[in-house]
């Protein structure tokens, strides 16, 4: 079966079950005790919210459905299933949609019926363009972004449904997949239409309805080499998801969870993913670099290395590309972004000095007692990859990072709908409650 809607549509009632039965089993069991710091503390650690796409292991990294990053590299379908050598070994975001939205691996034949599902719906209509061409040049391409997804929500097939009354509530997974879908095969072209607005006086590429999600994208921002398109399906694979907790896929699920439609929801959650201590450290990171660089050269000792690190927390900042909330070691994202650089890129000095700094600074950070996880996370490598393949307007790195992550977003707004999620609403506390409730 190649039809996304129909397997779904035989999955949803056994996961349904399996929910309620959850539920029934499980329903009053405790799941753990937290702490005021937790509260106070960005609830780090709280198991609060149930995602059934990925799960981040604190050490092994994330596991999409069961399967680590390295494994989806070897089993998810490839653009050219003939050619076996390294040079086409970037799994299509296809696959992974399908494994998100399944649990089951794709067949090539499955991923290649997504591929033109998504091409049918890609289509951007002039108003829409118009829209983005008449935005000013100088705002923010994830600004834009999300703008352009508010102005796509006029045509939310949820939201008409809803808005006539038509549609009963154990439905509503049908409209917002129909939602989440078109948002999925447009998110490409209207970024890339922003890419070309504000980096190339606004000079449209027309779609390419022979390539996949991802290499299309890479071509309409006028990237035609195969390296690049390579590059670009394997960086909106591994940023699709990061289960339910980080800022972009909580704020997406919770907005959703008021029953906005996909549009409304994930313009919400890409305001997150633009924030520096999210989405926005894939800039950060090569801004970083390119002031070292300007200082130092590409040539530069572990001490210079280290001593930039001092200077730059000293001054009250954080070295981005480092640390995480959850993760306790090098983000498995960060390898999968090292092997395809030493492989296409062995010879660039940035790529060189950014595996040096991610040999020198953990070991610096790790002096700094207070850093839970010194190691590189992903954002650390995607940028600079970008750069040495051309795309060097950093300041769109994070739209690149949001493409890619409306796979995980939608695909769990669908299902929070399939199993009829209700609205999130956790309590919160004023410090009189803390005083009131401890007082000895
Ligand atoms: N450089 C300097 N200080 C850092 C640091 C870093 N890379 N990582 C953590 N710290 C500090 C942190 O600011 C905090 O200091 P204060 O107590 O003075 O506020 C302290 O160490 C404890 O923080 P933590 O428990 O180790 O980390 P958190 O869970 O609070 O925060 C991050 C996690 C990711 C926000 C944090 O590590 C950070 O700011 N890293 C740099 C920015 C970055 O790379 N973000 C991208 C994360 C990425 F995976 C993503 O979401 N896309």
């Amino acid at each position: 079966q190649t039809n996304l809607k129909k397997v779904i549509a035989e999955i949803i009632p056994q996961k349904q079950a399996e929910l309620k039965e959850v539920k029934e089993k499980f329903g009053d069991k405790v799941v753990g005790q937290y702490t005021v710091k937790q509260v106070i503390g960005g609830m780090r650690g709280m198991k609060g919210l149930m995602s059934d796409l990925s799960r981040c292991d604190p050490y092994q990294g994330i596991i999409f459905r069961g399967y680590t990053i390295p494994q989806l590299k070897e089993f998810l379908p490839k653009a050219d299933p003939k050619a076996a050598d390294q040079a086409n070994q970037e799994p299509l975001p296809e696959g992974i949609f399908w494994l998100l939205m399944t649990g089951q691996l794709p067949t090539h034949a499955q991923a290649e019926s997504l591929k033109h599902e998504w091409q049918h719906r890609g289509v951007v209509n002039q108003d829409c363009i118009n829209f983005i061409l008449n935005l000013p040049k100088d705002l923010h391409s994830m600004t834009m972004l999300s703008m352009a997804l508010l102005y796509l929500q006029k045509d939310s097939k949820f939201a008409k449904l809803y808005d006539e009354g038509k549609i009963s509530k154990k439905d509503y997974w049908e409209p917002f997949y129909e939602d989440a879908m078109d948002l999925i095969a447009k998110i490409p072209r209207v970024a890339a239409i922003i890419y070309r607005h504000k980096y190339r006086d606004s000079k449209l590429i027309d779609s390419d309805s022979r390539l996949d999600w991802a290499g299309n994208y890479a071509h309409m921002m006028g990237f035609e080499q195969h390296v690049v398109k390579e590059c670009i399906r394997g960086y909106l694979s591994i940023h699709c998801d990061h289960e339910g907790g980080n800022v972009s896929a909580h704020t997406t699920h919770l907005v959703g969870s008021a029953l906005s439609d996909p549009y409304l929801s994930y313009s919400a959650g890409l305001n997150g993913l633009a924030g520096p201590l999210h989405g926005l450290a894939n800039q950060e990171v090569l801004k970083w670099l390119l002031q070292f660089i300007e200082e130092k050269g590409t040539k530069v000792s572990d001490k210079d290395i280290e001593d930039y690190v001092d200077h730059v927390i000293s001054s009250g900042r954080v070295v981005p590309g480092y640390g995480h909330a959850v993760l306790r070691d090098t983000d498995p994202r960060f390898h999968h972004q090292v092997d395809f650089s030493k492989f296409h890129l062995k010879d660039d000095q940035m790529i060189k000095l950014l595996h040096q700094c991610a040999d020198v600074i953990p070991k610096k950070l790790l002096t700094y007692k207070k850093i839970a996880n010194p190691y590189p996370n992903v954002d650390c490598h995607s940028g600079v990859l970008l750069y040495s393949l051309g795309l060097t307007e950093y300041q769109y790195y994070t739209a690149v990072f949001a493409v890619s992550r409306s796979l995980g977003c939608m695909a769990n707004l669908i299902w929070s709908r399939a199993f009829g999620l209700p609205i999130e609403r956790p309590g919160s506390a004023d410090l009189k409650w803390f005083h009131d409730k401890f007082r000895e």
